[in-house]
């Protein structure tokens, strides 16, 4: 798949998006990381014009849950369907609580991954691109991942 993997727009952490590229990459996926700090208008433009098959949001500074919800309601206010899944460190109590976790939902988000969630991220990511082959086989076109 290509993925567009992007921090958020108050976010300065630099390593966890180096290490989800790495990861990402490994799995067989393209990646293009936009990098720390990225302002929601950005990430709508590069959205628009790259058509990427998943967004990865990271975040890990504390404000993943407020700065995510914002980039998904940017994203699903330009029309912009474009499967999102978000994790890292979003709050500062640990883990999601599951009320933000229905709100991220609610707004568009496809799945949220706590801190040590990069397993989970490894399967959904594998039945996304299974069912993106499926669908590529059942119109008789191009295999699309
Ligand atoms: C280095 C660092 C910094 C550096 C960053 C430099 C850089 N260029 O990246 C600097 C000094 C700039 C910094 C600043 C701040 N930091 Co800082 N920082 C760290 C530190 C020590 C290491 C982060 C790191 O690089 N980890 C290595 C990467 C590979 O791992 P990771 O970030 O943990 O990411 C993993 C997971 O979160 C997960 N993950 C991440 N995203 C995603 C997404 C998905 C989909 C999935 C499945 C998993 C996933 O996978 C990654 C690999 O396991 C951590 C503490 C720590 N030991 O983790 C604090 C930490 C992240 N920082 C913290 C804070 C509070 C800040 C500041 C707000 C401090 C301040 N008051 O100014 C600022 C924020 C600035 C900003 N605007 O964002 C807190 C966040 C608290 C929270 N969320 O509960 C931490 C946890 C420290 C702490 N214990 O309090 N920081």
């Amino acid at each position: 798949m290509n993925i567009l993997l992007t921090g958020t727009a108050s976010d300065s952490h630099t390593w966890n998006l180096v290490y989800l590229q790495l990861l990402l990459e490994e799995s067989g996926h393209r990646v293009r990381n936009l990098g720390p700090c990225v302002p929601d208008e950005l990430l709508v433009g590069v959205c628009a014009d790259r058509d990427p098959d998943l967004v990865v949001v990271s975040s890990v500074n504390g404000h993943g849950y407020r700065d995510g919800l914002g980039a998904v309601r940017a994203l699903r206010d330009a029309g912009l369907t474009t499967p999102v899944v978000i994790g890292g460190k979003l709050g500062v109590a640990g883990e999601v609580d599951p009320r933000r976790r229905a709100r991220l939902l609610d707004a568009g988000v496809d799945a949220v991954f706590d801190d040590g969630d990069v397993g989970r991220l490894r399967a959904y990511l594998g039945s996304l691109a299974e069912v993106r082959v499926r669908a590529g086989a059942d119109t008789g076109g191009q295999a699309v991942a």
